[in-house]
């Protein structure tokens, strides 16, 4: 159904850039590429940035046509639940509005947060929170599965709505090199709006185990730019397997860091895919020299070592400069040099996404 006219509007729009770019462009038409790209390069990169948009767009739309179908139910998309008030970035001193679409998720919240949760937890996550209730984004307690206690857990209601919040960064107040107990139990503040966490890779495991989700990672630079990467079926194994990292199909704007960015050598090396976890007291990485926790000032799961580490050392500014490349990096958006300013890596079932596909809009 929705498959089905998304990728014809699709080629349809890709036919119809075609179309356009033959009428103004006629040298396209020519043997000689050079001189196609010497004429039409502001062109053909437009061309080339509306085709990967309308891919995101399909791979989402099959995504949630697929998992539409293999759960037999349909939640009808919602707009946005209340049309907010513009809120102001203090720190940024912008206003946004919130759209649902957009990547504005948590980053502008003043409002007061409700009390963090109540005696008797109904939720698995915050979808199923956002579904019941929809509360206003906040930390409230979730219990993945029956048998376990349950835990306080950010929840971004924004978005889209029905994110659960793993990881953030936001002020580099929190130390984020540890030892393993602490990534296991997960550390930071648990309070605030602003709070930085770990959620821990223990809750991680339970709240991931079923591995039919949508990771979305948002990333801010220290200029306000922002930008965001989705993964799906996001999983990691439990303690006895070292919290080993699974992940499917990448989509998104920032590029694919998690597997290395770039051609085969990258991969190898920097390839996050099937790693296990490390701290600075356990080394599971595969650099033999050394370790890569120790290095990058992390718990995460490392290669030899990495092109994304969202748990490194907080650089003020961004640009910095050392013996390693530890800072809070995504390597193939803003280089392995340069420490990202906001961080955010959440997570909801993929029947969730709701026809717009939620942060799949230009930011
Ligand atoms: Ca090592």
């Amino acid at each position: 159904m929705k498959t089905n006219n998304a990728v014809r509007d699709f080629f349809q729009k890709v036919m119809l850039v075609l179309l356009l770019l033959a009428l103004v462009c006629p040298t396209m038409a020519s043997s000689s590429p050079v001189s196609a790209s010497d004429s039409c390069g502001p062109e053909v990169a437009a061309l080339k940035r509306s085709i990967r948009k309308l891919e995101n767009q399909l791979l989402i739309g099959t995504w949630q046509v697929e998992h539409i179908q293999t759960h037999k139910y349909f939640q009808a998309f919602q707009p946005p639940m209340s049309d907010p008030e513009p809120e102001t970035d203090t720190a940024l001193g912008v206003n946004h509005t919130s759209s649902g679409i957009l990547d504005n998720s948590n980053m502008t919240l003043m409002n007061p947060l409700p009390p963090a949760g109540n005696l008797i937890v109904h939720d698995k996550d915050c979808s199923e929170l956002f579904d019941r209730l929809k509360p206003p984004s906040g930390f409230y307690r979730i219990r993945p599965k029956i048998h376990q206690e349950p835990f306080l857990a950010y929840c971004d209601m924004e978005d889209g709505g029905g994110w659960t919040v793993f990881q953030r960064r936001r002020h580099g107040k929190v130390d984020f090199n540890r030892d393993w107990v602490d990534y296991r139990d997960g550390f930071g503040d648990f309070k605030l709006w602003n709070d930085e966490f770990w959620l821990g890779n223990e809750h991680m495991y339970s709240l991931l185990s079923d591995g039919k989700n949508l990771v979305k990672i948002d990333l801010m630079d220290w200029d306000g730019k922002r930008s965001y990467a989705f993964y799906n079926n996001f999983r990691i194994t439990d303690e006895a397997d070292k919290y080993r990292l699974q992940y499917g199909l990448y989509s998104g704007q920032a590029g694919d860091a998690l597997t290395g960015g770039g051609g085969m050598v990258e991969q190898w090396s920097a390839g996050l895919s099937g790693m296990q976890f490390s701290t600075r007291d356990q080394d599971n990485d595969r650099y033999v020299q050394g370790s890569c926790a120790q290095e990058n000032k992390a718990g995460w799961w490392f290669n030899r070592c990495h092109a994304a580490n969202l748990n490194g050392n907080f650089y003020r500014k961004g640009k910095y400069k050392g013996q390693q490349d530890n800072g809070v990096v995504w390597g193939t958006w803003r280089g392995l040099w340069y420490s990202l300013r906001h961080t955010a890596m959440k997570v909801r079932p993929l029947v969730f996404l709701d026809v717009m596909g939620s942060g799949a809009g230009e930011m």
